[in-house]
């Protein structure tokens, strides 16, 4: 048989790794392992038009599927692209390994056409980062690009001359096995009676979660229930231990509601459960605190711990709570339950006055209906922007959908990249982009992407011709608006010029039948929805004086708007409190 080629092996060990596809734009340096793309049944190709898509459609895959992901740009410019969906993918911890492919390796050094150093452009942004410079370091450096991408979560890049990717590969494609599953971290037993300790002894615990709590759903609740602890969430957390939770008392930061910032700075004891969240300014500096996390570099890099416990959290929970003694009494808990609903209530109404007959649309009242439209499996994608105001308060978790964005490295245009890789995994599954006019055309190009595959990623637009969420930090800092203004497109025409079904809604009473119409159709759909640029949600207390820009968080205030369908959620755990 034949040796196989550089390329030939890359392909192979991506493909033994559960990679179904990979993203990116073609090139000349590329050519060889394309090529090995194309011949090689379970491995395909996606076609985008801009590089940072392959990497945000690459980190999306890893999110909602849990595998690997990965993306590919040839040498120079090309590679360059992928850069800011890499450093998304890399710090939402999502497995993808990329491919740069790279000058021939004779000019390295030299100045040489597209010349950069990927080695180095990459370094900052991945676990592992490295040049193959000879057909001898395959298939090794490949394999340990994989372990890096999915042990340590994150991107792993190879650097790979187009010369040395044509030339026969020395070894076979070696049967060495690979690890494609993380395993599960159990803290030590010094460590779990360190913390059942902890619990025993505070009066009032309560418990915040972070996107750590991935699959831990019931021993979060199983532990609540055991401490009589309230239980908050940040926004990475909220799809995973919102739903189904009588504990609930809301979401800290700049973007929360309810009662977790009281509870978190009520407690004798904070837990922090998967959680990196890093705005220090809502942690409380005067209560006792434990922090688990299966990140040993997390711990304590947000606040001061009393009790650092390396492991995951589902498998510290199962392991803690047959130690604990059952607290007995529920009147922190059940204080606390009543000011989540309180304040719930308290801001209902706030965007609902009238709201069915504003013109142009409250953004908050498109947030609600897409909702209550939205399939009980969808994947929402969401911009970085208002769209993450509107998703936070209004998307209803449930345990099945799913919410990703770019909640960590907050960068726009994300929302449509991020679609692109969560419809191919399942084709059949609602994906809805929730997009910002500015995030949508900053990489609208691979809208066509939709099309070229038939895609059925529903867009919904919120077009409010501003870059808003900027808007409102100048205001916030009592700077006038500058620069904020966007001359659109009316983009369902657009969408319809590319061949998807687009459609404009300038009026509420369009709005529900618009999205229906988006929702239900066969392929790729986009709802433009002119919606109100002064909807800011911003409290009428603050003032450029108190706070100034993101800032916003050091004054502790959080932004204000309605909550949606939460409220039905509180008002239930209210009535689910025992009578004595
Ligand atoms: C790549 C990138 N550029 C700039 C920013 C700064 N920024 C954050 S939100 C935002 C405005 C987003 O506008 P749009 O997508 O229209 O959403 P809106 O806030 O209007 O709903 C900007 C410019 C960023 N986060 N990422
Ligand atoms: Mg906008």
């Amino acid at each position: 048989m034949a040796k196989q080629t550089v390329a030939e092996q890359f392909v192979e060990v991506l493909v033994r790794a559960g990679v179904e596809r990979i993203y990116g734009v073609v090139g000349d340096s590329l050519n060889p392992v394309v090529d090995a793309v194309r011949r090689h049944r379970d491995l395909s190709w996606v076609q985008v038009r801009h590089e940072e898509t392959a990497a945000f459609a690459a980190g999306a895959e890893a999110q909602i599927g849990g595998g690997l992901g990965a993306c590919a740009g040839s040498c120079g410019p090309g590679n360059l692209h992928l850069i800011n969906g890499l450093y998304d993918a890399h710090r939402s911890m999502a497995p993808v390994l990329a491919l740069a492919s790279h000058i021939p390796s004779s000019e390295i050094g030299t100045g040489y056409f597209q010349e950069t150093h990927p080695e180095q452009l990459f370094r900052e942004c991945s676990h592992y980062c490295e040049l193959v410079s000879s057909a001898g370091q395959m298939p090794r450096v490949l394999q340990t690009a994989v372990q890096h991408a999915v042990g340590r979560g994150g991107v792993a890049v190879i650097a790979l001359p187009g010369d040395v990717a044509a030339q026969p590969a020395p070894q076979p494609a070696s049967r060495h096995a690979l690890v494609t599953r993380r395993p599960l971290v159990r803290p030590g037993e010094a460590d779990l009676d360190a913390l059942a300790e902890l619990v025993d002894a505070a009066g009032k615990v309560t418990l915040f979660c972070g996107s750590g709590t991935e699959g831990a759903h019931s021993e979060v609740m199983a532990f609540a229930a055991r401490v009589k602890a309230p239980v908050g969430h940040a926004l990475r957390g909220k799809e995973f231990i919102q739903y189904d939770n009588p504990y609930d008392v809301g979401m800290s930061g700049l973007l929360g509601y309810g009662a977790a910032y009281e509870a978190m700075h009520g407690c004798d004891l904070l837990i922090l459960l998967g959680t990196d969240f890093p705005y220090n300014a809502f942690l409380p500096d005067d209560v006792r605190i434990a922090q688990v996390d299966v990140r040993p570099e997390h711990l304590g890099r947000r606040s001061r711990l009393d009790l650092a416990v390396w492991g995951d959290v589902g498998e510290t929970l199962r392991c803690l709570t047959p130690r604990l003694k059952e607290k007995t009494s529920r009147r922190f808990l059940d204080t606390m339950l009543k000011k989540h609903a309180q304040a719930l209530e308290g801001v209902v109404g706030a965007y609902t006055r009238k709201v069915e007959r504003h013109v142009p649309l409250h953004p908050e009242y498109v947030a609600a209906v897409l909702d209550e439209e939205a399939a009980d499996d969808a994947v929402f994608t969401v911009d970085t922007g208002m769209c993450n105001v509107w998703a936070a308060r209004y998307l209803t978790p449930n345990g099945r959908r799913r919410v990703i964005g770019s909640f960590t490295h907050g960068s726009m245009a994300n929302a449509l990249p991020q679609a692109i890789g969560a419809q191919f995994l399942d084709r059949r599954r609602q994906v809805v982009a929730m997009s910002g006019d500015g995030g949508f055309s900053m990489l609208m190009g691979d809208f066509l992407t939709l099309v070229q595959y038939d895609l059925p990623v529903k867009v919904v637009l919120f077009d409010n011709s501003s870059l808003g969420m900027v808007e409102l930090e100048m205001l916030v800092a009592g700077l006038p608006a500058f620069g904020t203004t966007n001359c659109n497109p009316d983009f369902a025409a657009v969408a319809e010029a590319c061949g998807a079904f687009g459609v404009r809604v300038e009026k509420p009473k369009q709005l529900r039948g618009a999205l229906r119409a988006a929702l239900k159709h066969r392929g790729p759909a986009l709802v433009d929805v002119v919606t109100d640029p002064n909807a800011l949600s911003i409290p009428p207390k603050i003032t450029g004086e108190q706070v100034s820009g993101f800032a916003l968080s050091m004054g502790r205030m959080v932004l204000d708007g309605g909550v949606g369908r939460m409220v039905q959620l509180a008002r239930a755990n209210l009535r689910n409190i025992p009578r004595p």
